[in-house]
């Protein structure tokens, strides 16, 4: 047996299914942070010319969640619909809100057969769509594209099903396994390629995350600066229990123009709160931990943003922000970055009070890529 005979029995070439299904995912995530509350869905209709399928049309979940990505669709595919193929990279709804689902628009349109990567978890829908498509006599095929589509709509799926955000921990260490200098001063790690990356990350994130300590020592912006993708900023959130950080950074200096959270215990300052509000911040106030650190409460923290429609949050540190995620097992997704340099014995540890081993080789996350960003090395964890 050759090479290429071995190739097709292990991945059968012509596979039009899994190849048209792939172009949907990655049309879908091209809107992964702008349609939350909703999943950005992805939408190819094709159809035959009698030698091959030809895509005749495409949608996305529109900004903000709304039209959905069939009706897109379906709206370019026009009377060409019929008879034709809908890949779809999340069950098509059934449930009327404003519109009527999804589903019946396919019926409507008369689609021929439908594709479907995955099952849609929301219990207004959780397999009715599927039902009213094969009860329409059309032919219905689920799970192409499966363990795609699982990762694409993972703040979907984890918002649906425990109210919180899918939670992506990205973390820049050294070749040592450190983050910053001594006196929390802060080091620089990686390199451009990974700041382009880190930046991408952010536009694929409802919102970003940071501890108080890291506004402290590094005062970020925690913007999308990648040139024409500014638009796809992020709201900014700062888990910062007593209220320390100060009136003048760039976060709170910029919150009239875009959204900031500010998350704090119960028994912070109150004027510093009326003065945070009155520079456009909005404030939220969470039980504190019963332990002796009486920190705010990181997992009614994520209850609160998934309650605001934050499906996708991106933690970008520090060292205790991380550590207690791990503590409470929210995270559901890691990017860590390696870089060449050193910092040094005295340097500050990625993690406060663990090994990086603690994320990279957690039981609970499985290595889904790797690869070179320039010099650094990334490595991406999923949850199992
Ligand atoms: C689809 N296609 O493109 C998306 C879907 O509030 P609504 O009425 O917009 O419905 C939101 C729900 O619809 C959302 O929670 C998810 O279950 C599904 N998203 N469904 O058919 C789409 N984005
Ligand atoms: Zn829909």
């Amino acid at each position: 047996m050759n090479a290429l005979h071995y190739a097709n029995v292990v991945a059968p070439v012509g596979n039009d299914d899994a190849r048209i299904m792939d172009a949907a995912l990655q049309f879908g995530r091209s809107h992964m942070g702008m349609a939350a509350p909703n999943p950005s869905v992805g939408t190819i209709i094709v159809k035959s010319n009698g030698v091959e399928p030809v895509v005749i049309a495409r949608g996305v979940t529109a900004l903000g969640g709304r039209p959905h990505a069939e009706t897109e669709a379906l709206k370019m595919a026009g009377e060409a619909a019929r008879g034709a193929t809908a890949y779809v990279t999340l069950e098509p709804c059934a449930h009327h809100s404003k519109t009527p689902p999804c589903s019946s628009a396919l019926i409507a349109a008369q689609i021929g057969r439908v594709v479907i990567a995955i099952e849609d978890p929301n219990p207004l829908v959780s397999g009715n769509g599927i039902r009213m498509l094969r009860d329409a006599g059309i032919e219905t095929i689920v799970g192409i594209g499966a363990a795609q589509a699982r990762i694409d709509h993972a703040g979907h799926f984890r918002r649906v099903r425990d109210g919180r955000p899918h939670i992506l921990l990205k973390i820049a260490v050294s070749a040592d396994g450190k983050t910053g200098l001594a006196g929390r001063k802060p080091a620089r790690i990686s390199g451009p390629v990974s700041m382009a990356e880190a930046h991408i990350l952010r536009a694929t994130s409802d919102a970003v995350m940071v501890g108080s300590g890291t506004v402290l020592a590094d005062n970020p912006k925690l913007d999308c600066r990648l040139p024409g993708m500014e638009n796809r900023s992020p709201i900014r959130v700062v888990l910062d229990g007593s209220l320390k950080i100060p009136l003048d950074c760039h976060l709170v200096q910029t919150a009239k123009a875009r959204k900031l959270i500010v998350i704090a215990s119960e028994n912070a300052p109150a004027e510093k709160q009326k003065a945070l509000e009155d520079a456009g911040a909005e404030v939220i106030r969470v039980p504190c931990t019963r332990d002796r650190h009486r920190k705010p409460a990181i997992d009614d923290a994520m209850q609160e943003l998934g309650n605001r429609g934050i499906t996708r949050l991106l933690v970008e540190g520090g060292p205790v922000l991380s550590a207690s995620l791990l503590q409470y097992d929210l995270v559901d997704e890691a990017v860590v970055v390696c870089a060449k340099v050193e910092l040094g014995e005295d340097a500050i540890d990625a993690i406060e009070g663990m090994p990086l081993d603690a994320l990279t080789a957690s039981p609970k996350l499985k290595i889904i890529e790797e690869r070179m960003l320039g010099e650094d090395r990334m490595v991406r964890l999923f949850r199992k």
